[in-house]
C-alpha cells in the first residue's frame, strides 16, 4: 500500500529506521521544549545533577537526575533502579505530565500504544562528557521500549550491534530528536561521543538527555 504522506499521522520526511524496533522522530519534542525545560529545572531543584561514580570506581563524565517513581543509580555496590535519591534520602521527584504525555505519545506513534514509564533518567552532558559503549539491561521489562529524547546541543550517538566489539554506526541527534528503541534492538549497545563545544538556547553549553523506560515489570 502506498502511504497516505498527507495524512495526520503520516511518517515525517525526515524519520529514520535505524535497525528493526528503533526509529528516530526527528524534532518530534521541538514544539514541547518550553514545557520540558520548565519541568527539568523544577526536578534538578529538587534532585540536583550529579556525578555517580561506577562500580569500578570511576566518576561519570554525565552529570545525571532521575523523576518517577524509579531512578536509576550506580555506586560501587552496582547499577540499580531505586525509588530514593540516596543523596537526599526522599523520593525521586514526580513524573510531570509534560514528560508522561510526550512519552506516550513518541511510543504510539512508534508502534509501541500503551507504554508507561516508571522511571526516567535525564542525563546532563557538559564539554567533553561522552558516554562509552554499553547496553541498558538493568530493567526487569524488556518487552518495554526505551525512548529518549535529545535537547539543547546536538551529539553523536553510537549505534551498535549485540556485541560490544560489533563495528557502531555514528547517528547524529539534534535538539528535539526522539529515538524509540525496543523490540529485536532493546539490547543493542551504544554510546554517545564526547560532547563538542557550543551553545544552544535550550541548555546553553549542555546537551540533555530524557530516558524513558519500564524498569519494573
Ligand atoms: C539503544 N543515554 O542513559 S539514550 C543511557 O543520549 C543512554 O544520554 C544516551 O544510553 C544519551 O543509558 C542514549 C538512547 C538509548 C537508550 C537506550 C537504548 C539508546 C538505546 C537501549 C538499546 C539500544
Ligand atoms: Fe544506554
Amino acid at each position: 500500500m502506498t502511504p497516505d504522506l498527507f495524512a495526520a499521522d503520516a511518517p515525517a520526511l525526515q524519520d529514520e529506521v535505524l535497525a528493526p524496533g528503533a526509529v528516530v522522530l526527528r524534532g518530534f519534542a521541538s514544539a514541547r521544549a518550553a514545557a520540558l525545560k520548565e519541568d527539568i529545572a523544577r526536578i534538578a531543584a529538587a534532585a540536583p545533577f550529579r556525578h555517580l561514580v561506577t562500580p569500578g570506581g570511576f566518576r561519570m563524565s554525565v552529570a545525571m537526575t532521575n523523576c518517577g517513581p524509579l531512578g536509576w543509580v550506580s555506586d560501587r555496590r552496582g547499577y540499580r533502579y531505586d525509588p530514593v535519591d540516596p543523596d537526599s534520602g526522599a523520593r525521586w521527584p514526580v513524573l510531570p505530565e509534560s514528560f508522561r504525555a510526550l512519552a506516550r505519545d513518541v511510543a504510539a506513534r512508534a508502534g509501541y500504544p500503551g507504554f508507561a514509564p516508571d522511571a526516567c533518567l535525564i542525563n546532563r552532558y557538559a564539554s567533553g562528557a561522552r558516554l562509552s559503549m554499553h547496553q541498558d539491561r538493568d530493567e526487569n521489562d524488556l518487552r518495554a521500549p526505551i525512548v529518549s529524547v535529545s535537547l539543547g546541543l546536538p551529539a553523536v550517538f553510537l549505534w551498535g550491534g549485540d556485541e560490544r566489539a560489533d563495528k557502531a554506526r555514528r547517528v547524529a541527534l539534534h535538539h528535539g530528536d526522539v529515538v524509540v528503541w525496543g523490540g529485536p534492538s532493546r539490547l543493542r549497545f551504544h554510546g554517545v561521543l564526547a560532547l563538542k563545544d557550543g551553545d544552544h538556547p535550550f541548555a546553553g553549553a549542555c546537551r540533555i538527555n530524557l530516558t524513558f523506560r519500564k524498569a519494573r515489570a
